[in-house]
């Protein structure tokens, strides 16, 4: 076992050796703003609420009674450990952020719970244990075992990572040299029917350092592709099994499986320095940007499937965006941004978790979204439990969502800083503070502002190694005039998508970062037919949307035909201190055109009654009264 010390190190910890134009910094202790009380609510009401809602759902159940001590039958999705494993990851970054007794002690017996269920051989999935007439590591299209083992290895790794403890860590070797035991070239040929166990095998191997695990790894990302799948319910373009991982040039089929394939593909290619291999993601990535992603950066288009659609099938109403989607973007987008350095994966992270993912749980931090459309009607449509017209709810029969918010939101500080052998790069902005290990030496770095809400950015370094380095600022893809300077007055290059100065920095040296932030409107391609004739407001990283709420009696969100004029901003203090709204006129129609008329009669969209309507930033929607939401609205 890899002896290094518990570090300032995250979810991703590419090996020395790896291919890679980045490496994570450390953690970005996060002190203010919006992302602080965004991650305060997760550690202090999220994550706590997580073992009273597991063992409500019977999670817990489950694996008392692989190990023999409950009563009752197997409870949940037939995946329900993975939720298990997602808690105790969650947790584990924050016993890493700051320990916490209660958290801490609660931690504790969940662990001892899941090694005991453990079998003398390693395997460990308490659907299979429960029902031993089921024929274990066999049913691989649906059987979720890879999967549930992928996210066991998760946890067990950020528990090593951010507390020291090894307890899951030791089971999940033992689960992984079964696994590498019987699947490979030499062994079972299979893949796993929803990819995970990839990127979980690339991060155990990183730690533990057992080569077998990169090399069944890799095993799955080659294997992927070749019908190895037999379909059930779905055809093999659900699975991703239809094209080879390097053949292919989008992503496709079940969204929340294709990026987690593409990440776990991703830290293959980086740990065994396979150009190719990331160069088909770099290409898949590209194309899911330009034609598949959401204004929010949700992804999956489709319910039937919970898929991705065609190329600009992108629909506000019908979308799915599921919340465990928008988060393997977030873990594809960072690992590409290690290998690569390009700040545009950046940028999809920024976009994703402002957007995507804190949509995904309530303000208050008790109620989880599973589906993330652009659109509710007023009818609000709730054709299942996971539709949006609910709201959000305390709990899914099938609740993969709730605890990867948990986990993504505790180690979202690791994904703020790189470091390169020329210096450090600040890839998201919050108020806080950066110690970082770069080749150079250690750097620190302040950070104040009121991101996202605001543009200025005062960045001052606390420490700096002797000699020369670059510090990085990422220059937001949104922004069209972004600017930083330093306090005599020179300017930092823009080049590369990154503010950049390269000097001998002191304590003390301070740079004034500047990303004009005003209100604007956005047009969708011509081709994303839903959304043709429409345009929606967003301001700096965030979108915004209307809410029925915010309607006067009689108006109808559904009908209105332009929201043209001005953009002003207003301030929001039910959302956050500082939190900004934009408010504009908007029409509704004045009588009811119709719902067909001639070509040659003018569309209806200057006449009407006129009103003033506030919108909020689209992650805030659906915390006050429930109602209608929309983002994209006609233009006149
Ligand atoms: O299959 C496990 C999880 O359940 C998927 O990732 C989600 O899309 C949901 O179907
Ligand atoms: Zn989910």
């Amino acid at each position: 076992m890899n002896e290094a010390a518990p570090g300032p190190f995250g979810p991703v910890r590419p090996s020395t050796t790896s291919r890679g134009e980045l490496r994570p910094a450390g953690r970005f202790r996060v002190e203010g703003g919006l992302w602080a009380e965004r991650l305060e609510v997760n550690r202090e009401v999220t994550v706590p609420l997580g073992p009273e809602r597991l063992e409500e759902a019977g999670n817990l159940d489950n694996f008392r009674l692989a190990a023999g001590g409950g009563s009752g039958a197997y409870q949940g999705p037939l995946f329900s450990d993975s939720d298990v494993y997602k808690w105790l990851e969650a947790v584990a970054w924050e016993q890493g952020r700051e320990p916490s007794a209660q958290l801490g002690g609660l931690q504790r017996s969940m662990t001892r719970l899941v090694a005991s269920a453990q079998s003398p051989d390693g395997y460990l999935d308490t659907f299979y244990q429960c029902h031993p007439e089921r024929s274990r590591l066999t049913e691989l299209t649906f059987g979720h075992e890879l999967y549930c083992a992928g996210h066991l290895f998760q946890a067990a790794v950020a528990a090593r990572r951010a507390t020291g403890d090894t307890e899951l860590l030791e089971v999940s070797g033992r689960f992984a040299s079964h696994l590498a035991d019987v699947f490979g070239p030499e062994g079972r040929q299979g893949v796993p029917g929803h990819p995970e166990v990839e990127m979980a095998l690339v991060e155990l191997y990183r730690e533990v350092g057992d080569p077998r695990f990169l090399r069944l790894a890799s095993y799955f990302v080659d294997a992927r592709g070749n019908r190895l799948l037999a379909p059930e319910h779905f055809d093999s373009p659900y699975f991703q099994d239809h094209l080879p991982v390097r053949k292919a040039t989008t992503p496709e089929g079940h969204a929340v499986r294709a990026l987690y394939l593409a990440a776990g593909a991703a830290d293959v290619a980086s740990e065994t320095n396979d150009v190719d291999l990331l160069d088909a993601l770099a290409l898949q990535w590209g194309n899911m940007v330009a034609s598949k992603t959401y204004l929010t950066g949700g992804l999956g288009s489709r319910w039937e499937g919970e898929a991705f659609g065609d190329p600009f099938e992108l629909p506000p109403d019908l979308a799915y965006c599921e919340t465990c989607a928008a988060i393997g973007s977030v873990m594809w987008s960072w690992r590409m941004l290690l290998a690569t350095g390009n700040p545009s994966y950046a940028d999809l992270i920024e976009r994703t978790m402002l957007n995507a993912v804190l949509a995904g749980v309530s303000l208050d931090g008790t109620r989880f979204a599973y589906v993330n459309p652009l659109q509710v009607r007023s009818a609000g449509e709730q054709v299942s439990e996971r539709s949006a017209g609910y709201g959000r709810r305390a709990w899914f029969g099938c609740a993969c969502c709730p605890a990867n918010v948990m986990r993504t939101l505790s180690s979202f500080e690791h994904y703020f800083a790189t470091s390169s052998p020329r210096g450090v790069q600040l890839q998201q902005f919050a108020p806080g503070a950066l110690a970082a290990p770069t080749p150079a030496g250690p750097v620190a770095l302040a950070v104040r502002t009121d991101y996202p809400w605001d543009g200025e950015i005062e960045v001052e370094v606390l420490d700096a190694p002797s000699g020369r380095w670059e510090l990085s600022i990422r220059a937001p893809g949104w922004c069209d005039n972004p600017s930083a300077t330093l306090r005599d007055g020179s300017e930092l290059e823009l080049s590369g998508g990154y503010l950049r100065a390269e000097r001998a920095w002191s304590a003390g040296d301070r740079v004034g970062v500047r990303l004009p932030m005003p209100p604007r409107r956005t047009r969708a391609d011509r081709r994303v037919d839903a959304v043709r004739g429409c345009a929606a407001l967003e301001r700096g990283p965030l979108v915004y949307c209307f809410e029925g709420t915010d309607l006067p009696p009689g108006a109808d969100l559904d009908r209105i035909v332009s929201a043209d004029g001005p953009i002003t901003t207003t301030q929001l203090p039910w959302l956050s201190a500082g939190a900004v709204g934009l408010r504009v006129a908007a029409r509704f129609p004045d009588p009811d055109p119709g719902l067909y008329r001639p070509s040659t009669v003018e569309p209806l969209t200057g006449g009407g009654t006129e009103v003033h309507l506030g919108t909020v930033p689209y992650f805030a929607w659906g915390n006050r009264e429930l109602g209608p939401m929309r983002v994209w609205v006609p233009e006149a």
